[in-house]
Order: C-alpha cells, then structure tokens, then sequence
C-alpha cells in the first residue's frame, strides 16, 4: 500500500547518504530499493497523500507507445513534464531567455521549430517500438535492419509461450545511450504470468522520489493492466525495485508536509474498452474511481 511509499520516503530522508549528483542540486539517497503492489480489483499504486496527475502520466505513456520522441505531441496535448531537456538546451545554445510556456507554445505551432527543437533523441518509444537493427550489405559493411517493436513482441510470447522467462522489454540501448537528452530511468520492464495473473518487475536505475516516482508508479502500472487485457489475464502483482533511490534536497517542503499526511482511500482503475491491440489506446479509455487525493504539493524539477 502507499506506506510503503511513505516509509520509503522516511527512510531516504532520515537515512541516505548525502551525494552530489549530475544536476548539482544535492540528493540523499538509497541504492536498493523495492515496493510491492497488488493490482487485483483494479487498485493502482496511485497516491493520495498528493494529487498525481495521472492523466498527464497517461498521455505520456500512450506517447510512449506511439515511439514519438518529439515533444511536440505531449506540448499540444498539454503535458509539460519533458519539455525542461529541450528548453534548456535551447537556451544554452541561443542564449535566448524565452519562458516555458513560450517555448512550448512555439513547438506547437512551428512544426520546422519542433523539429529542430523538441527532438528528445531515441528515448523510451524509439527503444519501445522501434529498437535499431544492422545487418550485412554483402560488401563487409553494414545496413539498417527493420525495427524490433519489443511491445508487441512481449505481447506476442506471452500469448503464445507464457511461461516464458525472457518477457522483457529493455530501454538502455548502450550503443545509442549518447544521443538520448536523458538515458533511460525506468530501463528495464519484465513481465511473469503465473496462476493465471500478470506480474511484472520494474527496474529503475534513477529514481527522483518526490516528484517522478508518484508517476513512474502509476505508469508501470498502468502498461501492466493495458498488457494483462490485451492478454486476457488478470492483473497480479506490480513490483517495484530502484537502483539509485533519491531525494532532492531543495524538496524538503515537500516532504516534510507529505510524511504528516495519512494515505486515505484505494483508488481503482476501469478501462472501459478493450482495443484491437496495445498501440489503439486513447486518454478516454481510462476511468479512475475513488480517489479524492490531499492537496497537490510543488516542488522544483531537477534537470
Ligand atoms: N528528471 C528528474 N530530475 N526527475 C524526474 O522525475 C524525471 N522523470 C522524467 C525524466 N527525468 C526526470 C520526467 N518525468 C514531473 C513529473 C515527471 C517527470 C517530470 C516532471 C513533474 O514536474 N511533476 C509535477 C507537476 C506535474 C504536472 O504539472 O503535470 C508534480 O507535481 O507531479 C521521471 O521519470
């Protein structure tokens, strides 16, 4: 339940040593950490101590499955949480101090400027959908290969071979790793059918507690119940495990009013359609009930 969420962010708090990370912000953190979810009867780890957007999350994840890597998707659809990456290097290399809410409106609306700007490089949906292949030219060199769409394929072994071990889908492209604007957090996604019940392993090398885990929760989740109806299984347990396990130290507010709140309630998930394939999903697909969460907290990202 979510006090494992909580304890967790207790135990950083209190315990972690105190690193100087890539963003120079400052961390205390924790290496090895798990959390455990039942996902039976539609329950999600979705928090109530906090509001969490979870459609914004949502859109990100059917933003994933597209293999999309702009972010002028997400900025037309609203949803602001890769559009820091791009805007920073935007102003780094302009010098231009043009705001968020103006970068993101030019993306929109210039799609030459999209391009040149909002490209996050081959990121999650590239690594998804569309893992890069070489294959001999018969002259000692090399070609492009057709793309492995690593979703489907899952899909495909666990209708077919569901006890297989080897239903994975993997994010860190070593070879490709120099031209993401952020390797993969959220890198490794393993999934297990036993008893008739979905399970799957997240592995997350990265974990910004406070303000991405809320949503990297909810978002393993959610790609797990899209997995188990397109499957015809019922959804079992998420599990959660976090390599390097942080929290910033400029998000203190935040965590010390939300280690006073109380979880309260169990927020489910319905998705009212079953679409002809994992890649058919849509925003209205998806209906939560029973969750009346506590007031939302704000904290600065780190990027
Ligand atoms: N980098 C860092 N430092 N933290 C992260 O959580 C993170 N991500 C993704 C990539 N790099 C990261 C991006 N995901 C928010 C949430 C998730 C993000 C980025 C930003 C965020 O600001 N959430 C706020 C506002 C949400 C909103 O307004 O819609 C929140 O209150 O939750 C983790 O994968």
């Amino acid at each position: 339940s979510e006090w494992q969420y909580l304890d967790l962010m207790r135990e950083i708090w209190e315990t972690g040593s105190e690193r100087v990370d890539r963003t120079g912000v400052g961390t205390r953190s924790v290496f090895g950490t798990m959390l455990r979810f039942d996902l039976a009867d539609g329950r999600m780890p979705l928090l109530t101590t906090k509001r969490v957007y979870w459609k914004t999350a949502t859109r990100e994840m059917l933003w994933f499955l597209t293999g999309d890597t702009n972010i002028r998707e997400l900025c037309r659809q609203n949803v602001q949480i890769w559009t820091d990456w791009p805007l920073d290097t935007y102003r780094r290399e302009t010098g231009e101090d043009i705001s968020r809410e103006d970068f993101a409106a030019r993306i929109v609306e210039d799609s030459a400027f999209a391009a040149r700007w909002g490209e996050l490089g081959p990121v999650y949906g590239k690594q998804w959908v569309d893992w890069p292949t070489y294959e001999a030219d018969g002259n000692g060199g090399f070609r492009k290969g057709e793309g492995i769409n690593q979703v489907a394929e899952v899909i495909e072994s666990l209708r077919h071979n569901p006890g297989s071990r080897r239903h994975i889908i993997e994010g860190w492209n070593v070879a490709e790793l120099n031209q993401m604007a952020l390797p993969p957090c959220h890198k490794t996604y393993q999934f297990h059918v036993a008893d008739g019940r979905l399970n799957c392993a997240l592995y997350q090398r990265s974990c910004d507690v406070a303000l991405g885990l809320p949503f990297n929760l909810w978002s393993g989740a959610l790609l797990q119940r899209m997995i188990a109806q397109q499957t015809d299984l019922e959804p079992g347990e998420f599990v959660w495990m976090g390599g390097d396990t942080h929290l910033y130290l400029n998000h203190d507010e935040l965590i010390s009013e939300q280690l006073q709140r109380q979880p309260e309630g169990s927020p489910r998930l319905e998705i009212t359609r079953r679409p002809e394939s994992i890649f058919d999903y849509r925003i209205e697909d998806f209906v939560v009930t029973d969750y009346t969460p506590q007031g939302a907290l704000k904290a600065p990202i780190a990027v």
